[in-house]
């Protein structure tokens, strides 16, 4: 299977009003995405149809989707119909072919199968173009290993118990970054999403539907860090959850019910489906243990509750060793609003017949920061779990990313004094140190755009090109790092902003080596000495939740979001990955909330093979 270049292409592909096949090997070949929207730009006037593949032989296993306009309350797109796609459950070596069709999508669609470049474990499918999968089309995908570690730790591994979560709305992903880009990020306070200056005093309403309000008092170190850009509406998790309608107070459907069996140990497969927030799992009256991350075998951790963000997987053990009966799971923000579900004991009462039961409606885990055994995934104490391999020592390519809202994060000078050696951020001269980076590009309404985030100040706009050949030019947007195979890369990622922005690379899986708080950098950017780094077993991953920064406690101000405001001394968040870059290929790192991804936090990874000939561009790049 010599084609990894191929299917790294196929996975970008656009899926038109067509079907188009796309075929992967378990372990073996690697496919990705190449792009949130892939590049019209570069196929222009050219004739494609489906490039043909080689005939699927009998061992190969097929499954289709059919992703389609629906109209629901909470949704406009889906795959097959359901408020989230069929589970497509495989194992570990399989060859597998998934024909997608685009039923009536006038913009097109496109797959992406998140953390999928070989390995087992949870993962998940998700349209990769504009805001789409905030929208509906998102769907689990499980590889089973036999010979996972963790086996012994749990009774069953249901496909009842692959949880996909979901922050759901009355409003398109697109519509709220429209908003966003005119009115800023006040107009998402105003809609009870991000906390401001003025709104921060600190009491978002619970609303709990015909038992009245319900306010939940956090205080505002809490709220600080529950930021959203996205107004908050609910969640759903495999589709079902308690939403309320924040203008009528009218609550709508109900919750999840999770059935377990009284003295087993169950798996649950938590995907974290979510456009916006960061949602927080906890069970009342139980434990979980974490035993693995974004698929990968993790050190078991117990903990209360765990906090998960965009684009990230935890599969916890969830002990059923109380008495039967029926319990809440809070399925959370930091700050407490929460559409949970139901953890139903066989042999306990039907507990949506159970008013006393539902009238209660939470797990009362209270605000989160600040609460003790929350498993923060952030949190660098985590380790990888046996049979992983260990990082190299040393790398010979470093970068560092900033994370800054682009529309007020000032660069700091140290960065503007590199930058203006490196000359690496498109629209800054080499040479020449500028005041402040570019800033946002003009709203729908040719206003000025007050909304965008961006890596190292590059504002991604689709559609962008990378020179995949020799002698192309990179169209003046892409911002693209160069690799080549066999490299061994360090991202030293800097968030500048209040906001945890959880990062997802394509095409391969990286260790997190450190994350925290501090002063990662020294004046030139690069990695400063003294930040301890885990060489020995630091988890293996795809997403990382990069912390927030932490904001100076004078002014009131909030750092990274208000401009000028200075972040208290060494208030840096900061991750640093490692990873080879042994899959040739165009790959996608971007911030996987979906409001950052599409205003302009998105760039590309170009891992070049060691000899250009090996690069198998098909004739036919797009199906007709
Ligand atoms: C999706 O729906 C189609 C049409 O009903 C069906 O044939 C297919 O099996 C479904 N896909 C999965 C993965 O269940
Ligand atoms: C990380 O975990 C350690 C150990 O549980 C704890 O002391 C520390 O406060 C945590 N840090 C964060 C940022 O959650
Ligand atoms: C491959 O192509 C790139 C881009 O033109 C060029 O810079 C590089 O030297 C080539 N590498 C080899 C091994 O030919
Ligand atoms: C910053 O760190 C890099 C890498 O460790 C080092 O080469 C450089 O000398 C350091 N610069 C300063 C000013 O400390
Ligand atoms: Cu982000």
């Amino acid at each position: 299977m010599a084609r990894p270049a191929l299917l790294a292409l196929l996975t970008a592909l656009l899926v038109g009003r067509a079907t188009c096949q796309m075929t992967m090997t378990m372990a073996e070949a690697p496919p990705g995405g190449a792009g949130r929207t892939p590049a019209p730009a570069a196929t222009a006037g050219r004739r494609v149809v489906c490039p043909s593949l080689p005939a699927p032989g009998p061992s190969v296993k097929r499954f289709s989707l059919t992703a389609a306009k629906i109209q629901s309350k909470t949704q406009t797109l889906a795959y097959n119909g359901t408020a989230v796609g069929p589970l497509i459950r495989i194992r570990l070596g399989d060859e597998v072919q998934i024909d997608v069709t685009n039923k009536d999508i006038p913009e097109g669609t496109s797959v992406h199968w998140h953390g999928q470049a070989g390995p087992a474990g949870t993962m998940w499918y998700h349209s990769h173009t504009g805001e789409q999968y905030g929208d509906g089309l998102r769907g689990p995908l499980i590889v089973d290993d036999p010979a996972d570690p963790h086996k012994g730790l749990h009774d069953t591994d249901l496909d009842a118990h692959v949880l996909m979560l979901a922050d759901v709305y009355d409003t398109t992903v697109a519509q709220q970054l429209k908003d966003l880009e005119s009115g800023g990020m006040g107009a998402m306070a105003a809609a009870g999403g991000l906390p401001d200056a003025q709104s921060m005093g600190g009491v978002p309403e619970q609303p709990q539907g015909p038992m009245g309000k319900m306010q939940v008092l956090c205080p505002p170190e809490v709220l600080n860090q529950d930021l959203s850009d996205s107004p908050w509406y609910g969640v759903q998790v495999n589709g079902q959850g308690w939403v309320t309608d924040p203008k009528t107070m009218q609550r709508a459907g109900q919750p999840l019910v999770l059935t377990v069996e009284q003295g087993k140990r169950h798996r649950l497969r938590l995907i974290g489906g979510m456009s916006s927030w960061a949602l927080r799992v906890g069970v009342q009256g139980h434990g979980l243990k974490l035993i693995a991350l974004d698929g990968r075998p993790v050190r078991p951790a117990d903990a209360k509750s765990l906090l998960l963000t965009s684009g990230e997987r935890a599969d916890v053990v969830l002990h059923a060793d109380q008495p039967v009966g029926n319990y809440w799971m809070d399925v959370s923000t930091i700050s407490g609003q929460n559409s949970p579900v139901i953890v139903h004991y066989k042999g306990a009462p039907d507990p949506l017949g159970d008013k006393g039961f539902l009238a209660t409606a939470r797990a009362d885990t209270g605000c989160a920061v600040g609460s003790p055994q929350i498993l923060d995934l952030k949190n660098a104490t985590l380790r990888a779990g046996p049979g992983l391999p260990q990082p190299p020592k040393g790398a010979n390519k470093q970068f560092t990313i900033y994370l800054p809202d682009a529309s007020s994060t000032v660069p700091p000078r140290s960065f503007l004094t590199h930058i203006a050696k490196a000359g690496n951020v498109h629209g800054l001269a080499p040479g020449s140190i500028p005041a402040r980076g570019p800033s946002c590009p003009p709203a729908a309404d040719g206003q000025p755009g007050k909304y965008c985030w961006s890596l190292n100040w590059n504002v991604y706009e689709p559609p962008s090109t990378v020179a995949l050949l020799p002698g192309a030019k990179a169209a003046p947007r892409t911002y693209n790092l160069e690799l080549s195979e066999g490299d061994v890369v360090d991202l030293l990622l800097i968030n500048p902003s209040l906001m945890v922005h959880p990062m997802h690379l394509h095409g391969t899986g990286f260790w997190v080596l450190a994350t925290g708080n501090g002063a990662a950098a020294n004046s030139t950017d690069m990695l400063a000495p003294g930040v301890a780094l885990n060489l020995a077993d630091p988890p293996l991953r795809d997403t990382v939740p990069v912390p927030q920064a932490v904001a100076a406690p004078a002014g009131g101000k909030m750092g990274g979001m208000a401009g000028t405001t200075e972040l208290a001394p060494g208030g840096f968040g900061f991750a640093i990955l490692r990873f080879r870059a042994t899959n040739p290929g165009v790959w996608s790192f971007h911030c996987h909330i979906e409001l950052h991804a599409s205003s302009g936090m998105f760039m590309t990874l170009t891992t070049r093979p060691k000899s250009n000939g090996t690069w198998a561009l098909p004739d036919n790049l797009l199906c007709a």
